[in-house]
C-alpha cells in the first residue's frame, strides 16, 4: 500500500479501516460477606443482567473467587466499576469490581 499524494503533492499513509478499541473485562470478586442477593442485584442493574444469568454468575464469583460482569471499552467499564464500588460502599458492602485489559 504506498503513499496517497492526494491534492497537496505531499504522501501521507492511508489506512483501510480504523483501528479498533480495546477491550476490558470489568470483574467482580468474592469476598464472605456481600450477601449474595446483593450481587444478583448489581449484576441485573449495571450490567443488565436476567435473573438466571446474574444468578450463574454470581455463583461462579462465589465459588472460583472472581468472574465476568462483561466486556466493554476502557470508559464504559470505568463508569461500571466506580458505579458498582460506589452502590456497594452505600450499602455497606465490600464488595469488589475491578477491570483487567482483555
Ligand atoms: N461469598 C458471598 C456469601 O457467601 C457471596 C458473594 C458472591 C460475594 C459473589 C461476592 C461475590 N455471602
Amino acid at each position: 500500500q504506498g503513499g496517497d499524494e492526494g491534492k497537496t503533492g505531499l504522501v501521507t499513509k492511508t489506512r483501510p479501516k480504523t483501528k479498533k478499541p480495546s477491550l476490558y473485562k470489568v470483574l467482580l470478586l468474592n469476598d464472605d460477606y456481600t450477601p449474595m442477593e446483593f450481587v444478583v442485584l448489581v449484576l441485573e442493574k449495571y450490567f443488565s443482567k436476567g435473573r438466571e444469568e446474574a444468578t450463574r454468575i454470581m455463583l461462579h464469583v462465589h465459588h472460583k473467587g472472581v468472574g465476568i460482569c462483561g466486556v466493554y471499552t476502557y470508559e464504559v467499564a470505568e463508569t461500571k466499576v466506580t458505579q458498582v464500588m460506589d452502590f456497594s460502599r452505600q450499602h455497606g458492602h465490600p464488595l469488589q469490581c475491578t477491570m483487567e485489559k482483555e
